[in-house]
């Protein structure tokens, strides 16, 4: 394991393209790709752009998406367009799960095309050893399903960029730090062994999308190759990292994976517009920083996030992390929208407090020995 501040200085690639920024799911829909504008500006006012390789995304293919996704799902989302949508055959919208969560807008396709091409992307740097770490935050959208789409996900960046991985990589671990349930990524990998999914996630039974308590643990040759780590309202930075750290441990040294996918999405954080937990962006940070150490190739994620200018902080401060680099707390200044990190214009504003804690030692200590006892298994 590498200590941070050591000498291991992986090369860093980052994934991006100025265009996803423009698309727009409606005006008062949660999900707002404008965050990546302020997530790029951040990371080049803070000079991260001229330490990575930089790769401005091309779009993923037909046959790339349909690695995964089916034939009249793609073909779908090909066509569909706001003005057209009412024409299509009646049972389409149902067909497809249209609605507020996931409306059609301009140009989805296309936005599709090019978070999918970045994750993409990410995995053939990987593949072909020119990047040990590759960062698309635009991706993450982890909810996506083989023929339709949920949870403001459509196409699923995550499954495909695995499945590109697979061709090369014997063992690949997906680890899912966004406040919900990674329930597209678990299913399509459910029955394997070659992929070790783990989600930890608000669960109650009836939070979105309802799925990921602890006794999902995957089928057949999969069977304890899936692990779920349901929380409940309120938790804070401690017990967070604590219980990450000491399951995400026993779970790369058994399963040693020779590849990982890190979801980071941001609505874990204390003030998230959708969210409940209690995380500060340096405790989010430090399960990347965590994982980072262990020296294994990794593409990094976004997801969710639902205050935009703290959706950036957070990318910005990881994309730091991922570089070795501790960034100063006074935002730059000369930086463009500026004005949106008032008043205290810090990287690392206190998010705390904002909801009791109830998860109670005893709940997060038996949660924790459940888990150990899962990855017991994997030592056969
Ligand atoms: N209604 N508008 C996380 C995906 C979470 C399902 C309840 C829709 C919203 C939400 C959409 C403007 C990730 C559910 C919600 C209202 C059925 C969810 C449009 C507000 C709005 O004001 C809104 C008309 C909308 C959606 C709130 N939806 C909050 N939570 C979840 C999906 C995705 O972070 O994991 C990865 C990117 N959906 O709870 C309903 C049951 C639809
Ligand atoms: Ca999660
Ligand atoms: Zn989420």
């Amino acid at each position: 394991m590498f200590e941070f501040g050591s000498t291991y200085s992986p090369r860093v690639s980052y994934h991006y393209n100025p265009k996803v920024s423009n698309y727009h799911y409606g005006v008062k829909h949660p999900m707002k790709p404008f965050r990546f504008m302020l997530t790029d500006h951040l990371v080049s006012s803070y000079g991260l752009h001229n330490i990575m390789d930089l790769y401005e995304t091309r779009e993923a293919t037909k046959e790339e998406l349909l690695q995964f996704h089916s034939e009249d799902y793609v073909e779908f989302l090909s066509k569909v367009s706001p003005d057209n949508i009412s024409k299509m055959p009646r049972g389409t919208f149902d067909k497809y799960n249209i609605g507020d969560d996931c409306p059609i807008f301009q140009n989805i396709y296309e936005y599709c095309k090019l978070y999918a091409g970045a994750s993409l992307d990410a995995s053939r740097k990987l593949i072909n050893d020119q990047s040990d770490i590759a960062i698309n935050w635009s991706g993450g959208l982890h909810h996506a399903k083989k023929s339709n789409p949920s949870g403001f996900c459509y196409v699923n960046d995550i499954v495909l960029a695995t499945l590109n991985l697979l061709r090369y990589h014997p063992r690949v671990l997906y680890i899912d730090i966004d406040l919900h349930h990674g329930d597209g990524v678990q299913e399509a990998f459910y029955t394997t062994d070659r992929v070790f999914t783990v989600s930890f996630h608000k669960y109650n039974g009836e939070f979105f999308p309802g799925t990921g308590n602890y006794d999902e643990i995957g089928c057949a040759e999969g069977k304890h190759f899936a692990m779920n780590v349901p929380l409940n309202d309120g938790i804070d930075d401690d017990s967070y990292i604590n219980l990450f750290k000491s399951v995400m441990e026993p779970i790369i040294t058994s399963f040693k994976p020779t590849a990982i996918i890190q979801q980071c999405g941001a609505d874990s954080l204390g003030h998230d517009r959708l969210g409940c937990f209690n995380l500060n962006i340096k405790a989010h940070g430090e399960c990347v920083k965590f994982i980072r150490s262990f020296g294994i190739p990794m593409v990094v994620v976004g997801g969710g996030g639902y205050t935009p200018r703290n959706v950036s902080r957070l990318y910005a401060y990881e994309t730091g992390i991922l570089n070795n680099v501790l960034l100063q707390s006074e935002l730059p200044e000369d930086m463009p929208f500026r004005n949106q990190f008032g008043p205290d214009y810090s990287l690392y504003p206190v998010l705390d407090d904002l909801y009791e804690n109830m998860n109670s030692k005893k709940y997060l200590e038996d949660l924790r020995i459940r888990c150990l006892e899962h990855i017991r298994y994997l030592q056969g």
